[in-house]
């Protein structure tokens, strides 16, 4: 049928995957694999054009930076200044680390290849001979499958001195990280990628003025380079005949929490996330949707009554939220939604990464907080605290970690500022633990 904001939607769109299409093959992961399904296609697609009709066939495509943000691929490559004499780099952000978000990780693990291809397309575009993939830390298994798919690539020519005979000679090389948040934000990434502690940089300039060595960069996420191979091969009007107009393409959506099928669906952006419940199983059964994240929890928190917005960039946004990496945390009526709040909020505490004030005091001060507010030690002034601390926190901090962290405050104190009362009147938490698994 129709739905608003994503023009017609048939259920076998919804239901043909691209991006996780042979996901559950044996060894999907491999070369040969990757190849039996028109792997590096795009590739030889996009050889055969010049560079800058690469960038401008992937930006009139559409296609938006699957990391968070929404930024136009595209016009991010088209940053990148030629005939400067410096290098040029593409740094790939895996550090898929945002509460709610497992997307990339399951990618990289089944499907390695699609983000190589990616990322030879990328290199050639913005004339770069030496990329990066910055790996999340804590996950060996895809860190060992990276090596060997890049291993792959280079025996097959798709890395290396002159890919393919088209004169592209290209370096990849897969770094992981240590384990903190904070080395998502693109800046951070940079500087522990060069070899520091990985705090933000002050932009402008941006990367793709001054990056990684003070270089031209691209910093991507996977999802966004993954998706580029289709692109080329298959068309930009195919892109185009998914999502809406701003928001065009299809898109892996992380379903967690009180559902009966967790896990990453894929689908043309616009869906909503009554029709990924719909085809994924519903919330278990017995229960009701209480509260949800569409872009994992530093995006505003949705209710039951926002079953229906289109999950794309305009849609999440007019609702007051963002689509941020569309990890769609699923809540039912057993959680208290004031914990789900003290546990979204200690992980900011602990991963602010103390380079401001805004940011390093208050995250500490909403634990304490909230803290006291959930074991029954709270007065109604703090309330008015908890607003007042995010208020001073959002807009104010040096990067969207800040923001991030005070998104959960104002929305859960929007929606269920009820919930805090009875905490506060009721002198305790009015949930059981016990029956929410969510937070075990
Ligand atoms: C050149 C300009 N480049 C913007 C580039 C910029 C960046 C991209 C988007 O945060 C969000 C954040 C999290 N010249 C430019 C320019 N750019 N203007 O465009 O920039 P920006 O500042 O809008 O966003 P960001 O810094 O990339 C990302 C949200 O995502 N988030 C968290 C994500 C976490 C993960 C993860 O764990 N994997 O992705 C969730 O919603 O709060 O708002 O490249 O350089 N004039
Ligand atoms: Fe660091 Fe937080 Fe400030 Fe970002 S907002 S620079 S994470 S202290």
């Amino acid at each position: 049928g129709k739905f608003e904001g994503g023009g017609e939607i048939s259920p076998e769109k919804l239901l043909s995957p691209v991006l996780s299409a042979f996901w559950d093959e044996e060894k999907s992961w491999a070369l040969d694999v990757y190849r039996r399904h028109e792997g590096y296609e795009g590739l030889r697609k996009a050889l055969a054009m010049s560079p800058d009709e690469v960038i401008a066939y992937v930006k009139d495509s559409g296609l938006r930076g699957r990391g968070g943000a929404g930024f136009p691929t595209g016009m991010k490559w088209q940053f990148i200044p030629q005939g400067d004499g410096k290098p040029h780099y593409l740094v790939v952000n895996a550090d898929e680390s945002e509460p709610g978000t497992c997307k990339d990780i399951p990618l990289l693990f089944a499907n390695p290849h699609s983000l190589i291809e990616g990322i030879v397309i990328a290199c050639y575009a913005i004339r770069s001979s030496h990329a990066f993939i910055y790996l999340r830390g804590e996950v060996v298994p895809v860190l060992r499958r990276l090596h060997s798919a890049v291993e792959e690539a280079y025996a097959a020519g798709f890395l290396g001195k002159d890919v393919l005979g088209s004169g592209l000679d290209l370096e990849l090389t897969v770094h992981a990280g240590a384990g903190a948040y904070i080395c998502g934000e693109e800046t951070a990434l940079l500087d522990s990628l060069e070899g520091r502690r990985g705090q933000p940089r002050l932009r402008p300039p941006f990367p793709a003025v001054a990056g990684l060595y003070a270089c031209p960069t691209v910093v991507n996420n996977v999802e966004s380079i993954a998706s580029v191979p289709a692109i080329l091969h298959r068309g930009k009007e195919w892109f185009r005949s998914m999502g809406s107009e701003k928001s065009p393409g299809f898109t892996l959506y992380s379903l967690s929490g009180h559902v009966t099928n967790p896990g990453q669906y894929e689908a043309p952006l616009g869906v909503t996330l009554r029709q990924l419940l719909d085809m994924s199983g519903g919330m278990r059964p017995g229960h009701r949707l209480k509260f949800w994240t569409p872009g994992g929890s530093s995006t505003p928190m949705f209710t039951d009554e926002h079953l229906d917005v289109p999950l794309d960039y305009e849609g999440v946004g007019a609702a007051g939220s963002m689509l941020g990496t569309k990890a769609l945390q699923c809540f039912d009526e057993t959680t208290c939604v004031v914990r789900a709040v003290t546990r979204w909020t200690e992980f900011y505490a602990h991963e602010s990464c103390g380079k401001c004030t805004p940011c390093r005091e208050g995250t500490y001060w909403l634990v304490q907080l909230l803290r006291d507010i959930e074991a029954g030690k709270g007065s109604m002034s703090d309330l008015d605290k908890l607003a007042d601390i995010a208020d001073n926190i959002n807009g104010k901090s040096f990067c969207a970690l800040g923001d991030g962290a005070a998104s959960p405050i104002f929305s859960s104190l929007k929606y269920f500022r009820e919930e805090y009362e009875e905490h506060i009147t009721g002198r305790g938490c009015p949930f059981d633990p016990a029956k929410s698994t969510a937070w075990a």
